[in-house]
């Protein structure tokens, strides 16, 4: 048994960890199904929505990776883990109580998808309108995490991160760092790998970037974020006073997602709807 105290030394060292078997092993087919399922059935919705964003000029996504925002509303079927003690575990000794979800998108990386770029993730991203400025301060304030629903390995495209970096005071992800080539090979960078229903998490400063698959299979990952209470998520939330001040009415691009269905929430296992309660479709 990992102690938490271990995993925090790891995200305080390393800037990740890969926690084990937080879906058992027979039951991660059925998520993963019901993730491309769902996917399928939004992708014409979900590409139109990234080329719009695309046509206005900015760089998101990357080629052979389809995705949904909030997949939460379009099956709920990976919701009896989000909150899992060995999630919540971690969670809470970071942040404390009241621990909010910030994110519920999946991705699916096609065979042939291409690299993409260097960044960190909302809110060290400065190529989103929101952002916090560099230098960032030393200390863990967003935890991201990739849910592998199948294994990832280094032919199928397991996130390239760059262990330490979380602790650096700026990343590429606008361009700006005179040494540091967005879209090229990192010298120190890795590979994650893990069993399907394994989970990276680590803190969003750290630089990662999706790898080409070279199987023959989908690669098929959710990406959950979660944020201490007081972290202010607005600026990524769709229809907030806030979202539209920095990111409409500036014509940027961010992070964002649309709220979580009323009839969404209300099915969400107990332990689950504290994380979502701030974001709930009036
Ligand atoms: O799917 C991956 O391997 C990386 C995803 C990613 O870059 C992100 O969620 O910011």
């Amino acid at each position: 048994m990992i102690s938490v105290s271990h995993i925090l030394e790891k995200l305080k060292r390393d800037g990740f960890y890969v926690v084990e078997n937080v879906i058992p092993e027979n039951e991660v087919d059925a998520v993963r199904q019901a993730i491309v399922a769902a996917q399928a059935r939004k992708h014409a919705e979900s590409e139109a929505a990234l080329a719009a964003t695309r046509a206005r000029g900015h760089r998101v996504g990357a080629e052979g990776v389809a995705s949904l925002r909030q997949v939460i509303n379009e099956t709920q079927v990976f919701t009896p883990y989000l909150a899992s003690r060995k999630m919540m575990d971690v969670i809470d000794a970071l942040f404390g109580p009241y621990a909010r979800v910030s994110c519920t998108d999946c991705v699916i990386n096609y065979p042939g998808n291409e690299r993409g770029y260097w960044h960190a993730d909302w809110p060290y991203n400065a190529t989103n309108a929101s952002h916090i400025p560099s230098p960032y301060p030393d200390a863990l304030l967003h935890l991201s995490s990739i849910w592998m629903l199948t294994a990832f390995n280094e032919k199928n495209g397991g996130t390239f991160l760059v262990p330490g970096s979380h602790r650096w005071l700026d990343n590429p992800a606008a361009g700006g760092m005179d040494d540091v080539d967005q879209d090229a090979p990192y010298p120190s960078e890795m590979q994650v790998k893990g069993a399907a229903g394994s989970v990276l998490i680590y803190d969003s400063r750290l630089w990662h970037a999706v790898a080409s698959n070279q199987s023959d299979q989908p690669r098929v990952a959710l990406i959950v974020r979660y944020a201490p209470w007081w972290l202010n998520l607005n600026p990524s939330h769709i229809g907030k006073p806030e979202h539209e001040m920095m990111v409409v009415e500036t014509g940027g691009k961010n992070y964002e997602s649309m709220p979580l269905q009323k009839e969404v929430y209300d099915g969400l296992p107990e332990d689950v709807k504290p994380l979502y309660r701030h974001w709930i479709e009036q």
